[in-house]
């Protein structure tokens, strides 16, 4: 049986539910909120979600418990055999969280200032606009963003790019505020579009 600590509209948390349910794996649900995360801290030692506890194995970080069910369950595999081939796909993983995220954060965290910048606001939102255009022409080609089937790339970018379709009007993170309003989905990324209704059809393991 395998426990998940999740949060509600979390993207990292998204990321495990697609995982969990591409595996055929169910999970039960122990949601915390963020103002008292002592549930998942202490079963884990750190306040971020989500994270799982496998058969008593504690793993935190939506890609490290990616890979674990990976390894537990191998098909439909998420990462490709080839060693070459999966440090391409830990390269763009990696790339999403420390790079694509940047300006996103930087943008969050400026708007959280008493008095933000609106026009450095504007520049970093240009910067974000401007990526959809990376995914776009990933998916020139193919239906998934590292190939024909589902992999870990998508389960990794799918809950943040998802945004550019809007948001839920009863998700309150400034965060998802920041990427609904930066990343204008129009008639020039009709394959990403196309992308993220096909993923947003998939089952998650979990709710919002
Ligand atoms: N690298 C971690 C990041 C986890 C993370 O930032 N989770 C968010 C929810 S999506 C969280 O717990 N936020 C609470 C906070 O930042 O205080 C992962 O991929 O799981």
């Amino acid at each position: 049986m395998i426990t998940i600590y999740r949060a509600p509209y979390s993207t990292n948390c998204e990321r495990v539910g697609l995982a969990l349910a591409r595996k055929g794996l169910g999970a039960e649900s122990i949601v915390i909120s963020y103002e008292d995360r002592s549930a998942v801290e202490q079963v884990s030692g750190q306040g971020l979600v989500p994270v799982i506890v496998d058969e008593g194995r504690v793993i935190s970080d939506s890609r490290a418990i990616l890979r674990h069910l990976d390894e537990r369950e191998p098909e439909p595999a998420l990462y490709p055999a080839g060693v070459s081939k999966r440090a391409e796909l830990d390269l763009f993983c990696d790339w999403f969280d420390e790079v694509w995220k940047l300006e996103p954060n930087e943008i969050e965290a400026e708007l959280e200032l008493p008095q933000p910048d609106m026009e450095r606001v504007e520049r970093l939102g240009a910067v974000v606009a401007g990526r959809l255009g990376i995914f776009e022409r990933l998916l020139a080609d193919r239906d998934f963003l590292w190939g024909e089937e589902l992999s870990a790339a998508d389960l990794v970018a799918f809950p943040f790019l998802k945004y550019a379709r809007g948001r839920d009007p009863h998700d309150p993170d400034l965060f998802h505020r920041v990427i609904d309003e930066h990343q204008p989905l129009g008639p020039e990324h009709p394959r990403l579009s196309a992308w993220i209704e096909r993923v947003d059809a998939l089952p998650r393991a979990f709710g919002p």
